[in-house]
């Protein structure tokens, strides 16, 4: 199996790189993020309790992601592998997916860090907040505050992945095609080296 972690800030590119490498790969996409929204569309009782975190740029306890990615993970089985997209987050939510990976007999093989610095993140953010009609992406004090929980709680799992010698830092300013083959490079060399 192939499984990849994509990394980085809010509006790193994580969705747009995470599209384009599960069609190239065949993988199947955990975006944590996407997962939340629908649940909250669809009125559950755990996306009312996602909202009010995610509106204030605040990210979602522990237990209410993991439990989600697992149940994703076991209806998502047969797959060639998963790309997982904001997720983790925190370096519990790290520990758990290896943990839960290592029930399905595998592991993450790279994870990918986009690297872009802030005020370009602050201005993808606001555009998208246009059109998208996400609360969090609406106003730059949201968005703060989400970098702010980033580089609290997220920052720190570049270094439990490079402990584990399994961390790759891309530039994420650029063409979107430019990224998505430094993005690819990365990629098939795991592959080839058969980790
Ligand atoms: P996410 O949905 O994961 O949102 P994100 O970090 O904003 O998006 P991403 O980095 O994927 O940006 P994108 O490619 O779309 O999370 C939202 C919230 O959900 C979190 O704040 C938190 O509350 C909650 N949550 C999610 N996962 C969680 C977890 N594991 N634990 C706890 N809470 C969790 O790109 C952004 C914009 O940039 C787009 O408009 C795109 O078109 C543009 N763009 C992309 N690449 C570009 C490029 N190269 N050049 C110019 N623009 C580019």
């Amino acid at each position: 199996m192939l499984n990849i972690v994509i990394f980085g800030p809010p509006g790193a590119g994580k969705g747009t790189q995470s599209e384009k490498i599960l069609r190239h790969y065949n993988l199947a996409h955990i975006s944590t993020g996407d997962l939340l929204r629908a649940e909250r569309a669809a009125g559950s009782e755990l996306g009312k309790a996602a909202e009010a975190y995610i509106n204030q740029g605040q990210l979602v306890p522990d237990e209410v992601v993991i439990g989600m990615v697992h149940n994703f993970i076991a209806h998502n089985q047969g797959k060639a592998g998963f790309i997982f997209d904001g997720f983790p987050r925190t370096v519990k939510q790290a520990e758990s997916l290896d943990e839960m990976l290592l029930g399905f007999q595998t592991t993450i093989q790279v994870v990918l860090g986009l690297e872009v610095e802030e005020d370009e993140l602050v201005k993808r953010l606001l555009l998208r907040g246009k059109t998208s009609g996400r609360v969090d992406d609406q106003d730059e004090s949201t968005i703060r505050n989400r970098f702010r929980e980033y580089q609290a709680k997220t920052m720190p799992l570049s270094d439990f992945y490079k402990a584990q010698g399994k961390y790759r830092d891309i530039m994420g300013i650029g063409e979107v095609e430019d990224i998505f083959s430094a993005l690819c490079t990365e990629i098939d060399q795991v592959k080839v080296a058969g980790v």
